[in-house]
């Protein structure tokens, strides 16, 4: 039988798929629903998105997480991660979901996709992306006794994944992520006023916060901006790779971060640069990362893919 990877044929897949069922899935006949035959269903899926996950910018902890899985698992032996950026992947993942083209990504929680598309995490028998995560606040040393405000609001800052994600919809709808943050705050002065407790407003003091533009961490840098702002502070986000926004925050030339994954995505960095940065703790709790897939795909566990042959 000849190899059809739907991922090139671009066009009409919805009508591909009805050719892949009615022309190679009639050994058997009795299951045709998901272009595949009796031992074929899952197995497809691999072949068609090419044994490749979907991945995002190289130096993020989910990426490293999936070639790690690629290791771990007999499932994906001979699998590739595909790096490019979150953008990328979030292309990706419309453009195969508005065609019902089966494709694995590396996907985390918040993130809009899940509001958007109709979205599972494979199962991870073997945890190799950890379990529940939380994203904390880094600073500087000595940020403390330089700028207290600001660090006190760092330390405070504390928000719910419903939040975030909300903020993160309104960005992928394509509002800026500073006008998408200023709604936020301005609909949220409850929130942010405890943030801000006990402390006082500044007069154009300047202070720069690093991140990765990961869609959680471009709504959770842009939110703090604001909230700076508004204090009086001169703020500065400056987007980094992962690793650097690490090592910035641990030399200081940053003053600090909101983007840490913790404590497994971001697990090398840490015990890199922890004991040369100071954890404020989490600024949001409940968030993940894994293999995530469309709905559709009748697969539920990341010992549901095929090895590459
Ligand atoms: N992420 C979003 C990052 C952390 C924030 C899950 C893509 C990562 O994998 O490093």
């Amino acid at each position: 039988m000849f190899k059809l990877n739907l991922k090139h044929l671009g066009l009409a897949a919805g009508l591909s798929f009805t050719l892949v069922a009615a022309g190679c899935g009639s050994d058997d006949g009795s299951d045709s629903d998901n272009a595949g035959s009796d031992n074929g269903g899952e197995a497809n899926y691999s072949e068609e998105v090419d044994y490749t996950i979907t991945g995002i910018e190289p130096g993020a902890g989910v990426v490293q997480a999936a070639e790690n899985a690629t290791e771990s698992y007999e499932s994906l032996a001979g699998w590739e991660v595909e790096t490019s950026s979150s953008g990328a992947m979030a292309t990706a993942l419309g453009e195969a979901y508005d065609n019902e083209e089966p494709i694995v990504v590396t996907g985390w929680t918040p993130h809009w996709k899940f509001a958007k598309y109709d979205l599972k995490y494979l199962e991870d028998p073997e945890g190799v992306f950890g379990e529940a995560e939380e994203i904390k606040t880094m600073v500087r040393q000595g940020l403390e006794n330089e700028k207290p405000n600001a660090y006190k609001i760092l330390d405070q800052f504390n928000w719910e994944p419903a939040d975030m994600e909300e903020v993160m919809l309104e960005i992928s709808n394509g509002t800026t992520p500073e006008d998408a943050a200023a709604t936020w705050v301005e609909d949220n002065a409850e929130k942010v006023a405890e943030w801000t407790e006990g402390t006082e407003e500044v007069d154009g003091e300047s202070i720069e916060l690093a991140y990765v533009e990961w869609d959680s961490e471009v709504a959770s840098t842009n939110v703090m901006k604001k909230v700076l702002e508004d204090q009086g502070f001169d703020v500065t986000i400056t987007p980094l790779d992962n690793a650097v926004m690490w090592q910035a925050v641990a030399n200081g030339d940053a003053d600090g971060m909101v983007a840490a994954w913790l404590p497994a995505t971001h697990g090398a960095q840490f015990e890199e640069y922890g004991d040369q940065v100071e954890d404020l703790g989490a600024n949001l709790e409940g968030a993940k990362i894994g293999l995530v897939v469309p709905e559709y795909m009748d697969v539920d566990s990341i010992e549901d893919l095929q090895p590459a042959e």
